[in-house]
């Protein structure tokens, strides 16, 4: 069997691949505790300069963690919780942590699909290089879950509105609007991130202004055809900005009336997504505004086993990914129904499990 994920060392550069392509690279949790091996070795190695993250395939950098094949794990082993529930995600964040703090250059060629866990593997590093092919997407509230892997720190940063509508909707968007948002630091077309590669390798650059030089040298513009924000931006702020799931639904159902095509359909979307997961998505990136990445980190740990103990994270896997009949059975299924008491529940601290980051 080929590896999932492909450790190389090139003249001073560690080069990770993540290699399920027939997966669109969703990670497992021996890819992420290969990962995380790999970088505290390589953080403190004299032989290695700066590191590379990249995709296999031409298709997707990194759709997710495997969310199939951890809920099929979890369930054959009686739980959740078990030891893959809690392991699984305290590795992953523990690495989202990591890439953030990185003592070298952290350099992801994000050349096409980054959604979700491809999100926490990329986006913290010191350089982000998106192409003409990169879809990013935070899309778990469709799962039950909420934007993890230090992804809802990210977009609690951005502007409420468009922080909340990325956050809740799920909404793909690509180079332009992610370099607009500051959430990527370049553009390199995929004809030249090949080339890329190649120049990084031949100079091994170890600081971060060497490695700018050399993928300035080959950047370019994003297509701004390629924007949903040029037109929509007004829409999503009016909509969007609000700290309550109910104004955001109210604000939706009176601007319908416009008739704006773009807004309805971010509705019909926000209607699928898990009621739970839409409320406690949205107290996330407000609280997120005013934390550092380590303390949001530490509270979507407690998120994330609520959403396997009490939320809706395998029913939603199931209907979306497992047997895609797409009719998720939500409980509660009404947005009224999700109070302040259960919301607050998924932010209680964990006492002795919970996530430790050091520095
Ligand atoms: C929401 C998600 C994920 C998703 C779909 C959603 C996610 C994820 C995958 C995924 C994709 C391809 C695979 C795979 C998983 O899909 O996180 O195993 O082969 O990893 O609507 O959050």
């Amino acid at each position: 069997m080929s590896e999932e994920v492909i450790f190389t060392e090139e003249n001073g550069i560690g080069i990770i691949t993540l290699n399920r392509p027939d997966r669109l690279n969703a990670l497992t949790y021996p890819m992420v505790q290969k990962i995380n091996k790999y970088l505290n070795s390589w953080e403190i190695s004299e032989h290695i300069n700066c590191v590379i993250i990249e995709g296999a395939g031409d298709k997707s950098f990194c759709a997710g963690g495997d969310v199939i094949k951890l809920r099929k794990e979890v369930l054959e082993d009686g739980g959740p919780p078990t030891n893959l529930s809690q392991s699984f995600f305290y590795d992953e964040y523990t690495l989202n942590f990591k890439i953030s703090n990185f003592k070298k250059p952290f350099i992801s060629l994000i050349n096409g699909y980054t959604m979700g866990g491809g999100v926490g593997v990329s986006m913290h590093g010191s350089h982000v290089v998106a192409s003409e092919k990169t879809m990013f997407a935070m899309p778990e509230t469709a799962i039950g879950l909420f934007p993890d892997v230090g992804g809802g720190w990210l977009l609690g940063q951005l502007d409420k509105g468009i922080g909340a509508w990325l956050s809740l909707v799920g909404a793909r968007i690509k180079a332009y609007d992610l370099m607009k948002l500051k959430l990527i630091t370049h553009y390199v077309s995929s004809s030249d991130i090949g080339n890329l590669k190649k120049m990084l390798i031949s100079s091994s650059p170890s600081t971060n202004d060497k490695v700018d030089s050399i993928v300035n040298s080959l950047s370019s513009n994003p297509n701004s055809e390629d924007s949903v924000l040029i037109t929509n931006e007004n829409i999503i702020k009016d909509a969007f900005s609000f700290d309550t799931i109910e104004q955001i639904f109210e604000k939706c159902e009176s601007l319908s009336i416009t008739g704006n095509e773009f807004l309805n359909a971010q509705f019909e979307e926000l209607k699928h997504k898990s009621p739970t997961s839409l409320k406690i998505s949205l107290k996330q990136i407000r609280d997120a505004s005013k934390m550092t990445l380590k303390d949001e980190l530490i509270m979507e740990y407690r998120m994330v086993q609520r959403c396997l103990e009490i939320g809706d994270f395998f029913e939603g896997v199931r209907a979306m990914l497992v047997d895609k009949d797409r009719k998720p059975n939500w409980q509660p299924s009404n947005i009224k129904d999700v109070d302040e008491g259960r919301v607050n529940k998924f932010f209680e601290v964990l006492g002795n499990l919970d996530l430790v980051l050091t520095n």
